[in-house]
């Protein structure tokens, strides 16, 4: 088998030209998508639908979801034909597309219950993604984008060339709507290091198209359960600083979350929370995932660091525990139990 390189290796023309001959096509993302992930599924997955004309269970184009879901999920799918595949369990629908787009990563691991079916399939696959690292087997076709803050900014100009429309501002608002949302979300809402010119000129654009930026913040970001708040002051409570007050330290536990009737995604954001804290450079927050596993316990840990000319590369210190993500965002699941994570952590921070 020839060398293959995490890099891109064809055109977003390309791509609009290959999706144009497929009359069944499957998008799929990582496991516990968020708003980038479902945004560049769902805005790629109309653009396709909407360019044969093809709708409800005629569909060309549809999304399929490892869940948990966000809890804005609904507000963003709609209408849009979207199936949901059980975590840990091979997707085992009637199907077998002719192309397979995956978004937002490009990592076996993260494709959790379906990454045997694409396993089957990567000569008819294709990966759009904006990660720094990935496992290049996983698609025949690749584009990777790095210095976009999110897919959906790829995504908007794929979508304009599947639909051979000459602006992004030009695009269906139903196309436009999660991929603004992708690019709002994957930027904290234009507060993070990772806008640029070019996102303000995607998301200008989605502007025109008609994306209402005040209902998808409120109905994504304005929504919280009362839950969350409990489980926010556990969190709180749990903080510790250590070297010198530049790293803050959160922890969860499963206690936590039953007592508070808080549910997994409810803890989504806290890790930003300290990074609000002058001196520290790196937030973390370490997540109690399995408490009682056969293989005993697993903690997730979710890692940000503060930009600036001391910051942190949290992804390499997420690729030294075994995970990855970003510069300035990155996560790992550790084995070990929420001690043991802990400094396994501050060891590779050291
Ligand atoms: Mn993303």
């Amino acid at each position: 088998m020839s060398e293959q390189a995490w890099e891109t290796n064809t055109t977003l023309e390309k791509i609009a030209a290959w999706l144009g001959e497929k009359r069944s096509v499957v998008l799929l993302t990582h496991a516990k998508p968020d708003g980038d992930a479902m945004g560049s599924t769902l805005g790629l997955a109309r653009a396709i639908n909407l360019a044969r004309g093809t709708s409800g269970a005629a569909a060309t184009a549809e999304c399929w979801y490892c869940g948990p879901m966000p809890s804005w999920w609904h507000v963003l799918a709609r209408s849009t034909k979207v199936r949901e595949v059980e975590p840990g369990v091979a997707p085992a629908f009637n199907l077998d597309p002719e192309a397979v787009v995956v978004c937002d990563t490009g990592s076996w691991g993260q494709l959790d219950s379906y990454a045997e079916w694409v396993r089957a399939r990567t000569e008819r696959a294709c990966v759009i993604d904006h990660h720094a690292h990935g496992d290049a087997d996983v698609a025949g076709m690749r584009f990777i984008d790095t210095s976009a803050a999110a897919v959906c900014q790829t995504m908007a100009e794929l979508c304009r060339l599947v639909l051979g429309l000459g602006s992004v501002g030009g695009l269906p608002l139903e196309v436009a709507e999660p991929l603004y949302f992708g690019i709002a979300t994957d930027t904290g809402w234009f507060r993070h290091g990772n806008v640029s010119p070019d996102v303000f000129r995607t998301a200008a654009g989605l502007l025109e198209a008609g994306v209402d930026h005040e209902r998808l913040y409120n109905e994504s970001e304005m929504n919280d359960r009362p839950a969350r708040l409990r489980l926010l002051g556990r969190a709180l409570a749990s903080l510790e600083y250590h070297n010198n007050e530049t790293i803050a330290l959160m922890s969860l536990t499963v206690k936590d979350f039953d007592e508070t009737g808080s549910a997994p995604g409810d803890s989504g954001g806290f890790v930003d929370v300290a990074r609000g804290v002058k001196k520290v450079r790196v937030s973390a927050i370490l997540t109690e995932v399995e408490a009682h596993s056969e293989d005993g316990p697993v903690t997730k840990i979710s890692l940000r660091s503060k930009g600036g000319d001391d910051a942190v590369d949290v992804n390499l210190v997420a690729q030294k525990l075994g995970g990855g993500g970003h510069a300035r965002a990155a996560g790992a699941r550790v084995k070990g139990s929420l001690d043991e994570v802990k400094a396994k952590l501050l060891g590779a921070l050291a």
